[in-house]
């Protein structure tokens, strides 16, 4: 680690991304941003331009298709066809930035690891076109800033692999009624993966940094073009300090570049939105980022009988104070705050301190992958289908997984075939031998944590206003973050003659 002893200077950016945007001018690349990220690109949660819509002439599908009229070339980089050709199993939302998310569940839930290829993808901006060579971590403490190389990051430390699912807040977005803006995700965008990596403890005490619990440590990504945001969370020291690790490799493969080439914080069990990629500069602090000294427009205002302290349009706060909140109602603004006592999403949903939770640890959630959807299946020579699928808790593990063919009334506990495997943070596989005569079901699958908070089983009115998982429903919020229920993700099968 090589002390650059500077005062540190939160305006300028390193030279490393002139070779991004001079890459993109030259392709023409910059030119088409535009057309999707007025509308997909803003929106995990705050809508940036009131329509949803951006007024972009395209060809129809939104998407430019990349065609070259010679099937032998390459797609080029930001069509659909380059997504397509890299990422066969994947349904593309768009190119430009990347977003994708798992196609069929047949494939993406009954894998224990989840191939690269397989993988959903989730970009605010473009992914940046980087050489792991050029690379560098910028660690900030105080007035002090230190550079690591990969190859230091890599080299100078211990080596820890981390089985990780991997989950959009966003995930079954779709579902809720009514809509709300943001990636339409049905329930695609989970991948299971292992990541290996530099435990972060290892970095931040060889440093000397302060890790006491209540510090915080800034992750910013590098792949903000100018004028827009940086994609900057705040994690609490103490998760760090557990188990965070510098992520380089995906499945023992150079992660590829829409997943973060070369570096990415991994925050294993935690919602996708923590785990920053191409990640640039990391700052240990005492303070989550808010205030003056993060946001644009340090002046007060006011909004919907509320108060607030700063636009939240620009710099570090948008991806960590307004975005990736919980807010209940639409005319509602995320409120921060300056501390959290428990970094449990559901717990802080029912206390009345704390209105807008922070997307961190992810909720226990289940999905079935066999049979698939609208199939006609026959039993085998027992007169048994098999069901499969698998579950998640997050930072906690799956203690149980029920399921039921009739919608929910009546359920049948799963043998859990993968448990603990690859330790907490890693779905598990849940199998259950079902006997079933012939006629029409819908199969449905909940999983409960080891804390006992069991998949509630629809989406609650926004009307109820409700503000923890409460009779069976999860909350409406204007974001579509964090849901968990079973119903919205069903399986309609038929079961014929064996
Ligand atoms: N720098 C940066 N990091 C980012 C994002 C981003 O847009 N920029 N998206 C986040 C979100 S919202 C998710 S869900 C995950 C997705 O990771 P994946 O694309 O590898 O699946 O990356 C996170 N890290
Ligand atoms: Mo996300």
């Amino acid at each position: 680690m090589s002390q650059k002893g500077k005062q540190r200077d939160t305006s300028s950016k390193k030279g490393k991304y002139l070779d991004r945007r001079k890459f993109l001018a030259a392709s023409g690349a910059l030119a088409g941003t535009g057309v999707l990220t007025g509308c997909l690109n803003g929106q995990d949660g705050e809508p940036e331009n009131g329509d949803g819509t951006d007024g972009n002439e395209t060809d129809g599908d939104g998407m430019d298709d990349g065609e070259t009229g010679d099937g032998d070339e390459e797609p080029e980089r930001g069509t659909v066809a380059y997504l397509e050709n890299k990422y066969p199993g994947l349904e593309i939302l768009s190119p430009q930035p990347e977003n994708a998310q798992a196609g069929a569940r047949e494939v993406y839930n009954n894998q224990f690891i989840t191939p690269r290829e397989d993988h959903f993808i989730r970009n605010h901006y473009f992914s940046p076109d980087v050489a792991a060579e050029d690379w560098t971590l910028t660690l900030v403490m105080g007035d002090e800033e230190m550079e690591m190389s990969m190859e230091e990051i890599r080299n100078d430390y211990s080596t820890e692999t981390v089985t990780h699912t991997m989950q959009c807040s966003g995930n079954g977005r779709s579902y809720f009624e009514p809509g709300v803006s943001g990636n339409q995700w049905h329930y695609g965008a989970v991948g299971n993966a292992q990541w290996t990596g530099t435990p972060l403890s290892d970095v931040l005490e060889d440093a000397g940094a302060d890790t006491s619990d209540g510090m915080w440590l800034r992750a910013t990504g590098g792949d903000n073009p100018e004028g827009e945001d940086f994609f900057t969370r705040s994690i609490p020291m103490s998760k760090v300090m557990d188990d965070c690790l510098l992520a380089y490799e995906m499945n023992g493969e150079p992660m590829s570049m829409e997943h973060g080439f070369p570096l990415r914080i991994l925050v294993p069990g935690w919602y996708g939105c923590n785990n920053v990629k191409w990640l640039d500069e990391i700052e240990v602090m005492d303070t989550m980022v808010f205030g003056p000294d993060w946001e644009a427009r340090p002046e007060p205002y006011t909004e919907a009988g509320q108060e607030y302290d700063g636009s939240g349009q620009r710099t570090h706060t948008h991806w960590q104070q307004y975005s990736y909140r919980i807010v209940p109602q639409r005319d509602e603004r995320a409120i921060h705050y300056e501390s959290i006592d428990t970094f449990d999403t559901r717990d802080q949903m029912e206390t009345d301190e704390i209105r807008n939770v922070y997307m961190y640890d992810q909720m226990v959630k289940s999905t079935i992958g066999t049979p698939g959807e609208d199939v006609t299946v026959s039993p085998n020579d027992d007169g048994m289908i098999e069901v499969f699928g698998v579950a998640w808790a997050g930072d906690d593990s799956v203690d149980t997984v029920e399921v039921s063919p009739d919608g929910g009334e009546n359920w049948q506990e799963a043998e859990i075939v993968a448990d603990d495997r690859e330790g907490p943070y890693s779905w598990t596989m849940f199998r259950y031998m079902w006997e079933a005569d012939p006629g029409d079901y819908t199969l449905v699958s909940r999983a409960t944590d080891e804390q006992g908070r069991t998949q509630p089983r629809e989406i609650a009115d926004q009307e109820e206003g409700l503000r923890g998982i409460e009779g069976d429903l999860y909350p409406w919020d204007k974001g579509g973050y964090g849901m968990n229920a079973y119903m919205p993700h069903r399986v309609e099968v038929t079961v014929e003659e064996a």
